[in-house]
């Protein structure tokens, strides 16, 4: 369409330092903010956004924390706008359905995976990162309630790294609907799908590659193919953080019980378990929280960087 990408940029407010790195192709990470708004509580929740951030540079790639502000997609986040995010009350979770309406409002929104990859993809980042993807909740052949993030897959041209999904979650459903999708899912440097605070859902990840730049060749081979999509790359926990497989089973069985009792339904429900398992886990559960979106975010910047060097490198 002519003129389209004219319009696609009024859309994004994207921050000196990323426009830089993306004008000199040098490596960007893409990060979320829902998990700053409504997944930690302050001041943990500004503490880790910017721990991520520094893993992120560590790996030698530049972080581009993402929200929705005046009418736009915020592209690289400031200290302030961390805070704001932090801070503010009633802050809408925004995933890909509700993104043309907060757009519109021009009020604050808080990306899931869904829609920052979104804004990802119009900016020009091909990697994000989060500690876990919504999937396919338990009960699903009952409410159908699968989050957007997976079918967003299917439509931005973004590699998301993480450490797998939640156990809250039905992650052998989730794997069934990923393959359903077309979506590759890599285990880096593992073989099973890991299940966020845990090393192992005991699910297998399709496809294992030990080296970054195995998987960045596979991205571009991905799109080089036409694929509309991206494809999921999964690290676990490291060891040290992980949490208890079968502690976290009944943890979880309870959290989904007392939201069952308490008609929590929807968008609702991720944050509402989280803070459950969180509460019964007397907050060991956000420090391997705090600990997997490092480590996750490490991992992307340096998949980030391995793709860099493979596009420059490139015939
Ligand atoms: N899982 C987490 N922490 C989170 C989320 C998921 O461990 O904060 C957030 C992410 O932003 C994810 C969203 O994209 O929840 C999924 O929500 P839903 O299932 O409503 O699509
Ligand atoms: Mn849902």
């Amino acid at each position: 369409m002519p003129g389209g990408r004219k319009k696609v940029h009024s859309l994004l407010e994207i921050s000196d330092e990323v426009a830089d790195a993306l004008t000199g192709k040098r490596p960007v990470v893409a990060l979320e903010s829902t998990v700053i708004a409504h997944g930690m509580a302050y001041p943990g929740n500004v503490e880790t956004a910017l721990s991520i951030e520094k893993a992120v540079r560590d790996a030698g790639a530049v972080p581009a924390t993402i929200g929705l502000a005046r009418g736009r997609f915020v592209v690289g986040m400031t200290e302030d706008q961390v805070e704001e995010f932090a801070t503010s009350t009633g802050i809408p979770k925004v995933s890909s359905r509700d993104i043309g309406p907060v757009l519109a409002g021009g009020g604050l929104g808080a990306t899931t995976v869904a829609s920052s990859i979104v804004a990802a993809d119009l900016a020009g980042i091909p990697v994000f990162s989060t500690a876990g993807i919504g999937g396919v909740h338990r009960g699903a052949q009952q409410t159908l309630d699968i989050s957007a993030d997976l079918v967003q897959f299917t439509r931005s041209k973004v590699a998301v790294v993480c450490a797998g999904a939640k156990s809250i979650l039905d992650l052998g459903l989730t794997l069934e609907y990923l393959e359903t999708l077309g979506v590759p899912v890599i285990g880096y440097q593992c073989d099973d799908f890991p299940a966020f605070y845990c090393r192992s859902s005991g699910f297998p990840n399709p496809q294992r590659m030990d080296r970054l730049d195995t998987v960045a060749a596979t991205m571009r081979a991905h799109w080089a193919a036409g694929m509309a999509g991206g494809a999921l790359v999964t690290h676990p926990i490291a060891e040290p953080d992980a949490l208890d497989g079968a502690q976290m089973e009944t943890v979880i069985a309870d959290a989904l019980d007392a939201a069952e009792a308490a008609g929590v339904r929807g968008p609702a429900i991720t944050p509402y378990l989280m803070k459950a398992v969180s509460q019964a886990t007397e907050g060991r559960s956000a420090t391997a929280n705090r600990a997997v979106l490092i480590s996750t975010a490490r991992v992307a910047g340096e998949l980030a960087v391995a793709y860099a060097r493979h596009t420059t490198d490139a015939p």
